[in-house]
């Protein structure tokens, strides 16, 4: 196949890029923003096209899509604290960026795969039994949440109204290599590693569902290949855990004191819970997570940021010298 990535050079999307190449001919489309970098996919260098541009240039995107048979869209802006802070390029990026992949795929009729997140159902409260399935009803909290949702719409409309052949998949938390600095799991990893010392907001009772990359960027690749048209469908791999417990297992896999970290600022309108049931894409796709075991894979990804320190060293103090800022 030959597939355009758009946001390839982030985290989930390089991801992904490294498992593609080989079989699949790959161009990545990205801005390469503060979240994007070229050192994320020079493991694979020689076998893409990397193109660095704007998923909301309609010119370009229009060229990239005509040369496609899929298309998998990645690229957001991602991170609820900079929404807080800024919303204008979440609404720029995931917003306008999103219907102009849209148009470009509705005029060459070529297959699309739009992903998103849990955050679009708003969150749980934490002794719901319920967890977020295809027919929860959308209720998003932040900025970043609000447009994500937005675009998600966009998707479901394009499909009604003009019959393109997309599919969206909403997933829960993240972690592995390639992380950018400014997310939960990399920060503590890395301010260990600088000597700071971890920051949890407010009590760290919130609760995120976490997902090795590995096993959403698989399940992607399930219904990029056998998704059913105008479906979406929810990823997540039966990995609730609270912030604080995260936190401790950080601190014990580096071998420092379970309480070595500092208590900031709460995010405004934190969301308390987000708890995905994944059964639809189990039974309906026959896909299924490996790498469950969250303090394997945890490890692993320590390793991965103590051999990767000129990835992200460069990251580190600007991400830092914000989050002072906001007393975070
Ligand atoms: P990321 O922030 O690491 O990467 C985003 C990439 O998009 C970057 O390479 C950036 O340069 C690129 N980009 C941003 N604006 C662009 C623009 N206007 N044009 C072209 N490229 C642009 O994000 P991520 O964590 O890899 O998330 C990827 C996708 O997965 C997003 O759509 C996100 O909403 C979704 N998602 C993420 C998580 C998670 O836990 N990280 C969970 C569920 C869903
Ligand atoms: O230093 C921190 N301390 C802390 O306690 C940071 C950066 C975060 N947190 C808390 C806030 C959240 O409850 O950890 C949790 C995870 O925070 P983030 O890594 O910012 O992720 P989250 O807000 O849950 O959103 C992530 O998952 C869903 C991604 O950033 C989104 O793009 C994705 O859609």
């Amino acid at each position: 196949m030959r597939l355009l990535v758009t946001g390839g050079a982030g985290f989930i999307g390089a991801n992904f890029v490294h498992g593609a190449v080989g079989e699949h001919a790959v161009t990545v489309l990205d801005a390469l923003t503060y979240a994007g970098s070229r050192e994320s996919l020079a493991p694979v260098d020689d076998d893409i096209r990397l193109v660095q541009g704007d998923i909301a240039d309609a010119e370009l995107v229009t060229k990239l899509v005509a040369e496609a048979d899929a298309v998998v869209h990645f690229a957001a802006e991602t991170h609820v604290d900079n929404a807080l802070a800024d919303p204008e390029p979440f609404l720029h990026t995931n917003v306008i960026g999103t219907y102009t992949v849209l148009e470009a795929v509705r005029r060459h009729g070529v297959r699309l795969h739009h992903i998103s997140t849990d955050e679009v159902y708003g969150d749980l409260a934490l002794d719901e039994p319920a967890r977020f399935t295809a027919a929860t009803p959308y209720n998003p909290s932040s900025p970043y949440s609000s447009t994500k949702a937005a675009a998600d719409m966009l998707v479901r409309a394009w499909v009604r109204s003009y019959g393109v052949r997309a599919t969206i998949s909403n997933c829960s938390n993240n972690y592995g290599p390639y992380q950018h600095v400014e997310k939960f799991i990399p920060r503590q990893i890395t301010n260990v590693l600088t000597g700071r010392r971890p920051k949890l907001y407010g009590a760290g009772t919130n609760v995120r569902d976490w997902i090795h990359v590995d096993d959403h960027n698989s399940a992607v690749w399930r219904i990029l290949t056998d998704g059913q048209i105008g479906r979406t469908y929810l990823i997540g791999a039966e990995g609730e855990r609270d912030n604080l417990s995260v936190m401790r297992t950080i601190l014990a896999l580096m071998d420092r004191d379970p309480d070595d970290f500092d208590h900031v600022v709460d995010r405004v309108g934190h969301d308390l819970r987000y708890a995905i049931d994944p059964s639809q894409l189990c039974d309906e796709l026959g896909w299924k997570p490996r790498r469950t075991d969250f303090q394997e894979g945890l490890s692993a990804t320590i390793d991965w940021y103590r051999d990767s320190e000129s990835w992200w060293r460069p990251l580190k103090e600007q991400v830092e010298s914000t989050y002072q800022m906001r007393g975070q």
